[in-house]
């Protein structure tokens, strides 16, 4: 069926491409199992039942749609996520699970039964942008985090995960993780390797271990206008100097720092803040690397608190370990598909399932390379390259 297969893209893709949009930045607003995602979840059941595929959920959020027995084994996972970042891109997450459906119509056009069954899943809050924990379906599904801690987890609104999942997570289901044989998640590639390779696609050999830690720094609120500078115990000076050192240590090291987000009590212009928190999100090539820089930061932060006499706080948010994907199936598929091997510093749902199961990522070039912003792009034509590549891998995985 491969004919248009750009033009039958496109037009599936416009039927998600307002959900969620932002007018003013053409960013993305879809933040887990809010209206906007709620809406893609319901498009995903729809391309379920236009193609007679069951959907069952595992009581984390994450959705599944099934070729073939949903009770059976040896299946093959395919998917992705909805959900967004704030004002994110529109392919990120997405186009894993608009290609995941393309690529059944793909192979059943081509005349292939299910062999194995094939199943397209929906994880949720991938993102972490509500809730603060990234892969957060992911890691419940394989057991990875508490039903617990996830159920207590709140938004800015202080609306718990439990609440909004309508009741307490199921958390582990190694009976179904069980039926799983290989999951291949395809996604646009967030970086520039694939342009400057000139490939459409290509194949993750590694992601990067990173993690997001939050540091809060407690000084004295006061006056803006009658504080003498030499009186105040000023924490926008501590965190100031926090995003500083972050950025100078990663650059020390080739490593990635970035402080993206920031809260400010009481957020006056004319108050001296009571408190600032930051969130450090850090990523390296290794652990040894990684655990430098955050230790590093760590420690020019509490150095600098001292001579602000305000107080620091630093807790661990989440962290992801290397991902080295599965040798052997990265190579065989970029054999199969001529397609080059990448490592990635973004994290995915991928990384957290590739601890439980054979995984392997297929990357869609992205001609901007930018992402977790509107400028994230794909082309048509790329993206179909990415269907043809991930039905002829999930033909390989479930044709024996
Ligand atoms: O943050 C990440 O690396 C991923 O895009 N969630
Ligand atoms: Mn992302
Ligand atoms: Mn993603």
């Amino acid at each position: 069926m491969s004919d248009d297969l750009p033009g039958r893209f496109r037009a599936s893709w416009n039927e998600i491409a307002l959900l969620g949009r932002d007018a003013d930045s053409g960013g993305y607003l879809r933040y887990a199992l809010t209206e906007p995602e709620l809406q893609l979840r319901a498009w995903f059941r729809a391309q379920a039942e236009r193609r007679g595929l069951p959907v069952t959920e595992d009581g984390n959020g994450n959705l599944f749609a099934h070729w073939g027995d949903p009770e059976g084994t040896d299946a093959v996972l395919t998917g992705s996520h909805f959900d967004s970042v704030p004002h994110g891109g529109a392919y990120d997450g997405p186009l894993g699970i608009v290609s995941a459906f393309l690529a059944v119509d793909e192979l059943r056009a081509a005349g292939a039964t299910e062999v194995r069954p094939l199943v397209v899943a929906a994880f949720v809050e991938e993102e972490g942008a509500r809730f603060g924990v990234p892969c957060l379906g992911s890691r419940l599904l394989t057991g990875v985090l508490p039903a617990d801690r996830a159920a207590g987890l709140r938004d800015a609104a202080g609306v718990s995960f439990a609440d909004a999942l309508g009741g307490q997570p199921a958390g582990a289901r190694p009976e179904l993780l069980g039926r799983f044989a290989a999951f291949v998640e395809l996604h646009v590639e967030q970086g520039r390797a694939l342009v400057d390779a000139d490939a459409p696609v290509g194949v993750a050999s590694a992601i990067w271990p990173h993690g997001r830690w939050r540091f809060d720094v407690v000084g004295e609120g006061n006056h803006a206008g009658t504080t003498r500078m030499a009186d105040r115990r000023d924490p926008m000076l501590t965190y100031a100097f926090g995003v500083l050192a972050a950025n100078k240590e990663a650059r020390l090291r080739g490593a990635h720092a970035t402080v993206g987000r920031v809260a400010v009590e009481p957020n006056a212009t004319n108050a001296i803040p009571s408190k600032v928190t930051g969130w450090l999100d850090a990523r390296a090539a290794d652990p040894e690397t990684l655990t430098g820089l955050v230790d590093a930061v760590r420690a020019k932060l509490a150095e600098r608190a001292r001579r602000d006499g305000t107080e620091v706080g630093f807790t661990e948010e989440s962290v992801t370990p290397l991902v080295a994907f599965d040798d052997d199936l990265a190579g065989r598929l970029a054999g199969l598909l001529d397609a080059p091997v990448l490592p990635t510093g973004a994290g995915h749902d991928a990384g957290v399932l590739a601890a439980h199961l054979p995984t392997a990522m297929l990357f869609v070039r992205n001609p901007t390379g930018v992402s977790h912003s509107p400028a994230e792009a794909a082309s048509d034509d790329d993206c179909a390259a990415g269907i043809r590549a991930l039905a002829r891998v999930l033909e390989e995985l479930t044709c024996r």
